[in-house]
């Protein structure tokens, strides 16, 4: 320990003064360069690079975790509960296709890697898997339980959902017929009329309240003593509610949301208690779904607890390919004009939201996602120009869990020609979602082991409670109030990718590669 060069993982070492191992910790001195842009009295832009220096400190050791999700019943809830598992034994599966093992793929933490360098000698490119470059927890290792208002234990709800290859079932549905959701609250109100014969597993009172909350702190509390865990991360994979009006004196501020809980205040969501009993419990909680239950009252709470959010909305298969063809055809200096979105789903998911207040809500999560790239720029749009964006949902039972995506990008080219880019995109909907939950959970984590301050304090502090390091798997990314929202898909695995390389005292990855340019 305190040596320059020992080893985060055993896969790399970074050797650097500005890096020290200890037994505990990784500590980095990290430059952070930055261009700070004004406008003279010419009105001409005046561009000074800045340098901020930070010192990052990490905590080594893996805790053990566990992570409770809100609709564990769920499609998603199930069918990520029985991959872990899967995961876990290491199953093979018989499928009309040949044999299938279990993997991670669709997570970019299991799934990716991260250019550490260049071999000086070969001159190729040394890639490493994304889990290595930080210590952090695995998968497999991950306690899974959670809430959910219908009763249905997990390996029964896993039939119900009709995502997994029966032979793959077979071998997890012992074990997960022993897991068994806690009841949930429910206001009928916020969900689809539809979903009401699922809720038979509730806790009483169908109004937010104070016992509401206690009740799911205790939850929290107790999950992790029963089975001894350093720390639990929450997500809310239930059904997607109706959007919460804002309502100054009731959600708008930390003070007043938690009077209002105390009150009952009908306009009080159960996504947003089941935030606040977090952010009090200070358990990371994270929003996979579209509402917006962090109203600004529960983001002033968060802030005030120095707890971390994160959300919204799991961007899985249509609006994922959006954000990275959008920044490709903008990037390109090409004028998008149009997108028509259009997709067809048959699973609980696709029901809840055949409800047009629910729909409303994924309607505008999937709206948003072009916002910054068309605003970025001025060459091709005019100041409030933007293309137009239609959003269609349809109920469609028989194709389960098989979304059909059909999206159409139209785009006006080189003197006045036209592109037109078709998209059918089938999105295992389950499948795409449940390595999102899990990539989720183990940033979350690891940010709650990240500390840092700048060189001339002495206190380190972690990163702000809204964890917008978190955009690259949601549609709608949340970030510190007053802060811009990044959608381009690139630009989301950028951050994630240096803040991570910041932390062991790596460049962020650059391309310009002069050293296969200038020789
Ligand atoms: P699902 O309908 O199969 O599962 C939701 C579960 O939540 C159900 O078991 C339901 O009983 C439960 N539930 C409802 N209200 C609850 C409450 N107050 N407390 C506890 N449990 C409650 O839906 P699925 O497919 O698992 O999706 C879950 C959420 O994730 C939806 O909001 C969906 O829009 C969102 N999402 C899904 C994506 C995907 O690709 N599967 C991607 C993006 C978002
Ligand atoms: C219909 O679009 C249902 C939705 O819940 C989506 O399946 C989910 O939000 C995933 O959306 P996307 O656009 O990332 O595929």
């Amino acid at each position: 320990s305190g040596n320059n060069a020992a080893s985060s993982s055993d896969l790399f070492a970074v050797s650097s003064p500005n890096v020290v191992y200890t037994d505990s910790e990784i500590l980095s001195k990290y430059t952070y360069r930055t261009t700070s842009v004004t406008k003279n009295g010419a009105g001409k832009y005046v561009a000074t690079p800045k340098e901020t220096v930070y010192d990052f400190k990490v905590d080594r050791k893996i805790p053990k975790v566990g992570v409770m999700l809100v609709g564990w019943g769920g499609n998603n809830g199930t069918t990520v509960t029985a991959g872990i598992i899967a995961n876990r034994r290491g199953l093979v599966w018989e499928t009309k296709e040949g044999p299938r093992a279990a993997n991670y793929y669709g997570s970019v933490i299991m799934g990716s890697t991260m250019k550490l360098g260049t071999d000086p000698q070969t001159m190729k490119e040394v890639n490493i898997p994304f889990h290595d470059v930080l210590p952090m927890v695995h998968p497999n290792d991950l306690v899974i339980g959670g809430w959910d208002i219908s009763s249905m234990n997990l390996s029964d709800a896993m039939d119900r959902a009709a995502v997994l290859e029966p032979t793959l079932k077979m071998q997890v549905k012992k074990e997960m017929a022993q897991m068994v959701p806690l009841p949930s609250i429910y206001y009928p109100d916020f969900i689809a009329a539809n979903q009401e014969d699922r809720a038979d597993n509730v806790i009483p009172g169908s109004k937010a309240s104070t016992a509401h909350v206690e009740k799911l702190r205790q939850d929290i509390r107790d999950f992790k003593a029963q089975n001894n865990l350093d720390k639990v991360i929450v997500q809310w994979t239930a059904n997607t509610e109706r959007y919460a009006d804002i309502i100054p004196g009731v959600n708008d501020t930390a003070e007043n949301l938690l009077k209002a809980i105390e009150q009952g205040h009908e306009e009080v969501s159960p996504s947003t208690v089941f935030a606040v009993a977090c952010i009090l419990e200070k358990t990371p909680f994270i929003n996979g779904s579209p509402q917006n239950t962090f109203v600004p009252g529960a983001v002033e709470l968060a802030e005030q607890h120095g707890a971390f959010i994160g959300g919204d909305d799991f961007k899985s298969g249509q609006t994922k390919m959006k954000s990275a063809l959008v920044d490709f055809l903008i990037s390109a200096g090409i004028k998008l004009t149009s997108i028509a979105s259009y997709n067809h789903l048959g699973n609980n998911d696709g029901k809840n939201l055949s409800s047009q207040r629910q729909f409303r809500s994924k309607e505008i999560s999937k709206s948003n996602v072009v916002d910054d790239m068309v605003e970025a720029n001025s060459v091709l749009y005019a100041p409030g120009e933007h293309p137009d964006h239609t959003v269609v949902i349809k109920y469609m039972p028989a194709v389960g869990d098989n979304k059909r995506a059909l999206d159409e990008y139209y785009a006006e080219i080189f003197l006045g020609g036209h592109q037109t880019i078709s998209i059918f995109n089938v999105c295992e909907d389950s499948l795409l979602a449940s390595p999102l939950i899990i990539d989720l959970v183990l940033v979350a984590e690891m940010m709650t082991r990240i500390q840092w301050k700048q060189a001339s304090q002495s206190d380190y502090k972690g990163f702000h409670s809204v964890l917008s390091i978190l955009s690259y798997m949601l549609k709608a990314p949340l970030t510190p109030p007053g802060t811009p929202v990044v959608n381009a898909l690139a630009k989301q695995r950028g951050a994630l990718t240096n803040i991570f390389r910041a932390c062991v005292g790596l460049e962020p990855e650059s391309d310009m590669t002069l050293e296969h340019k200038l020789f």
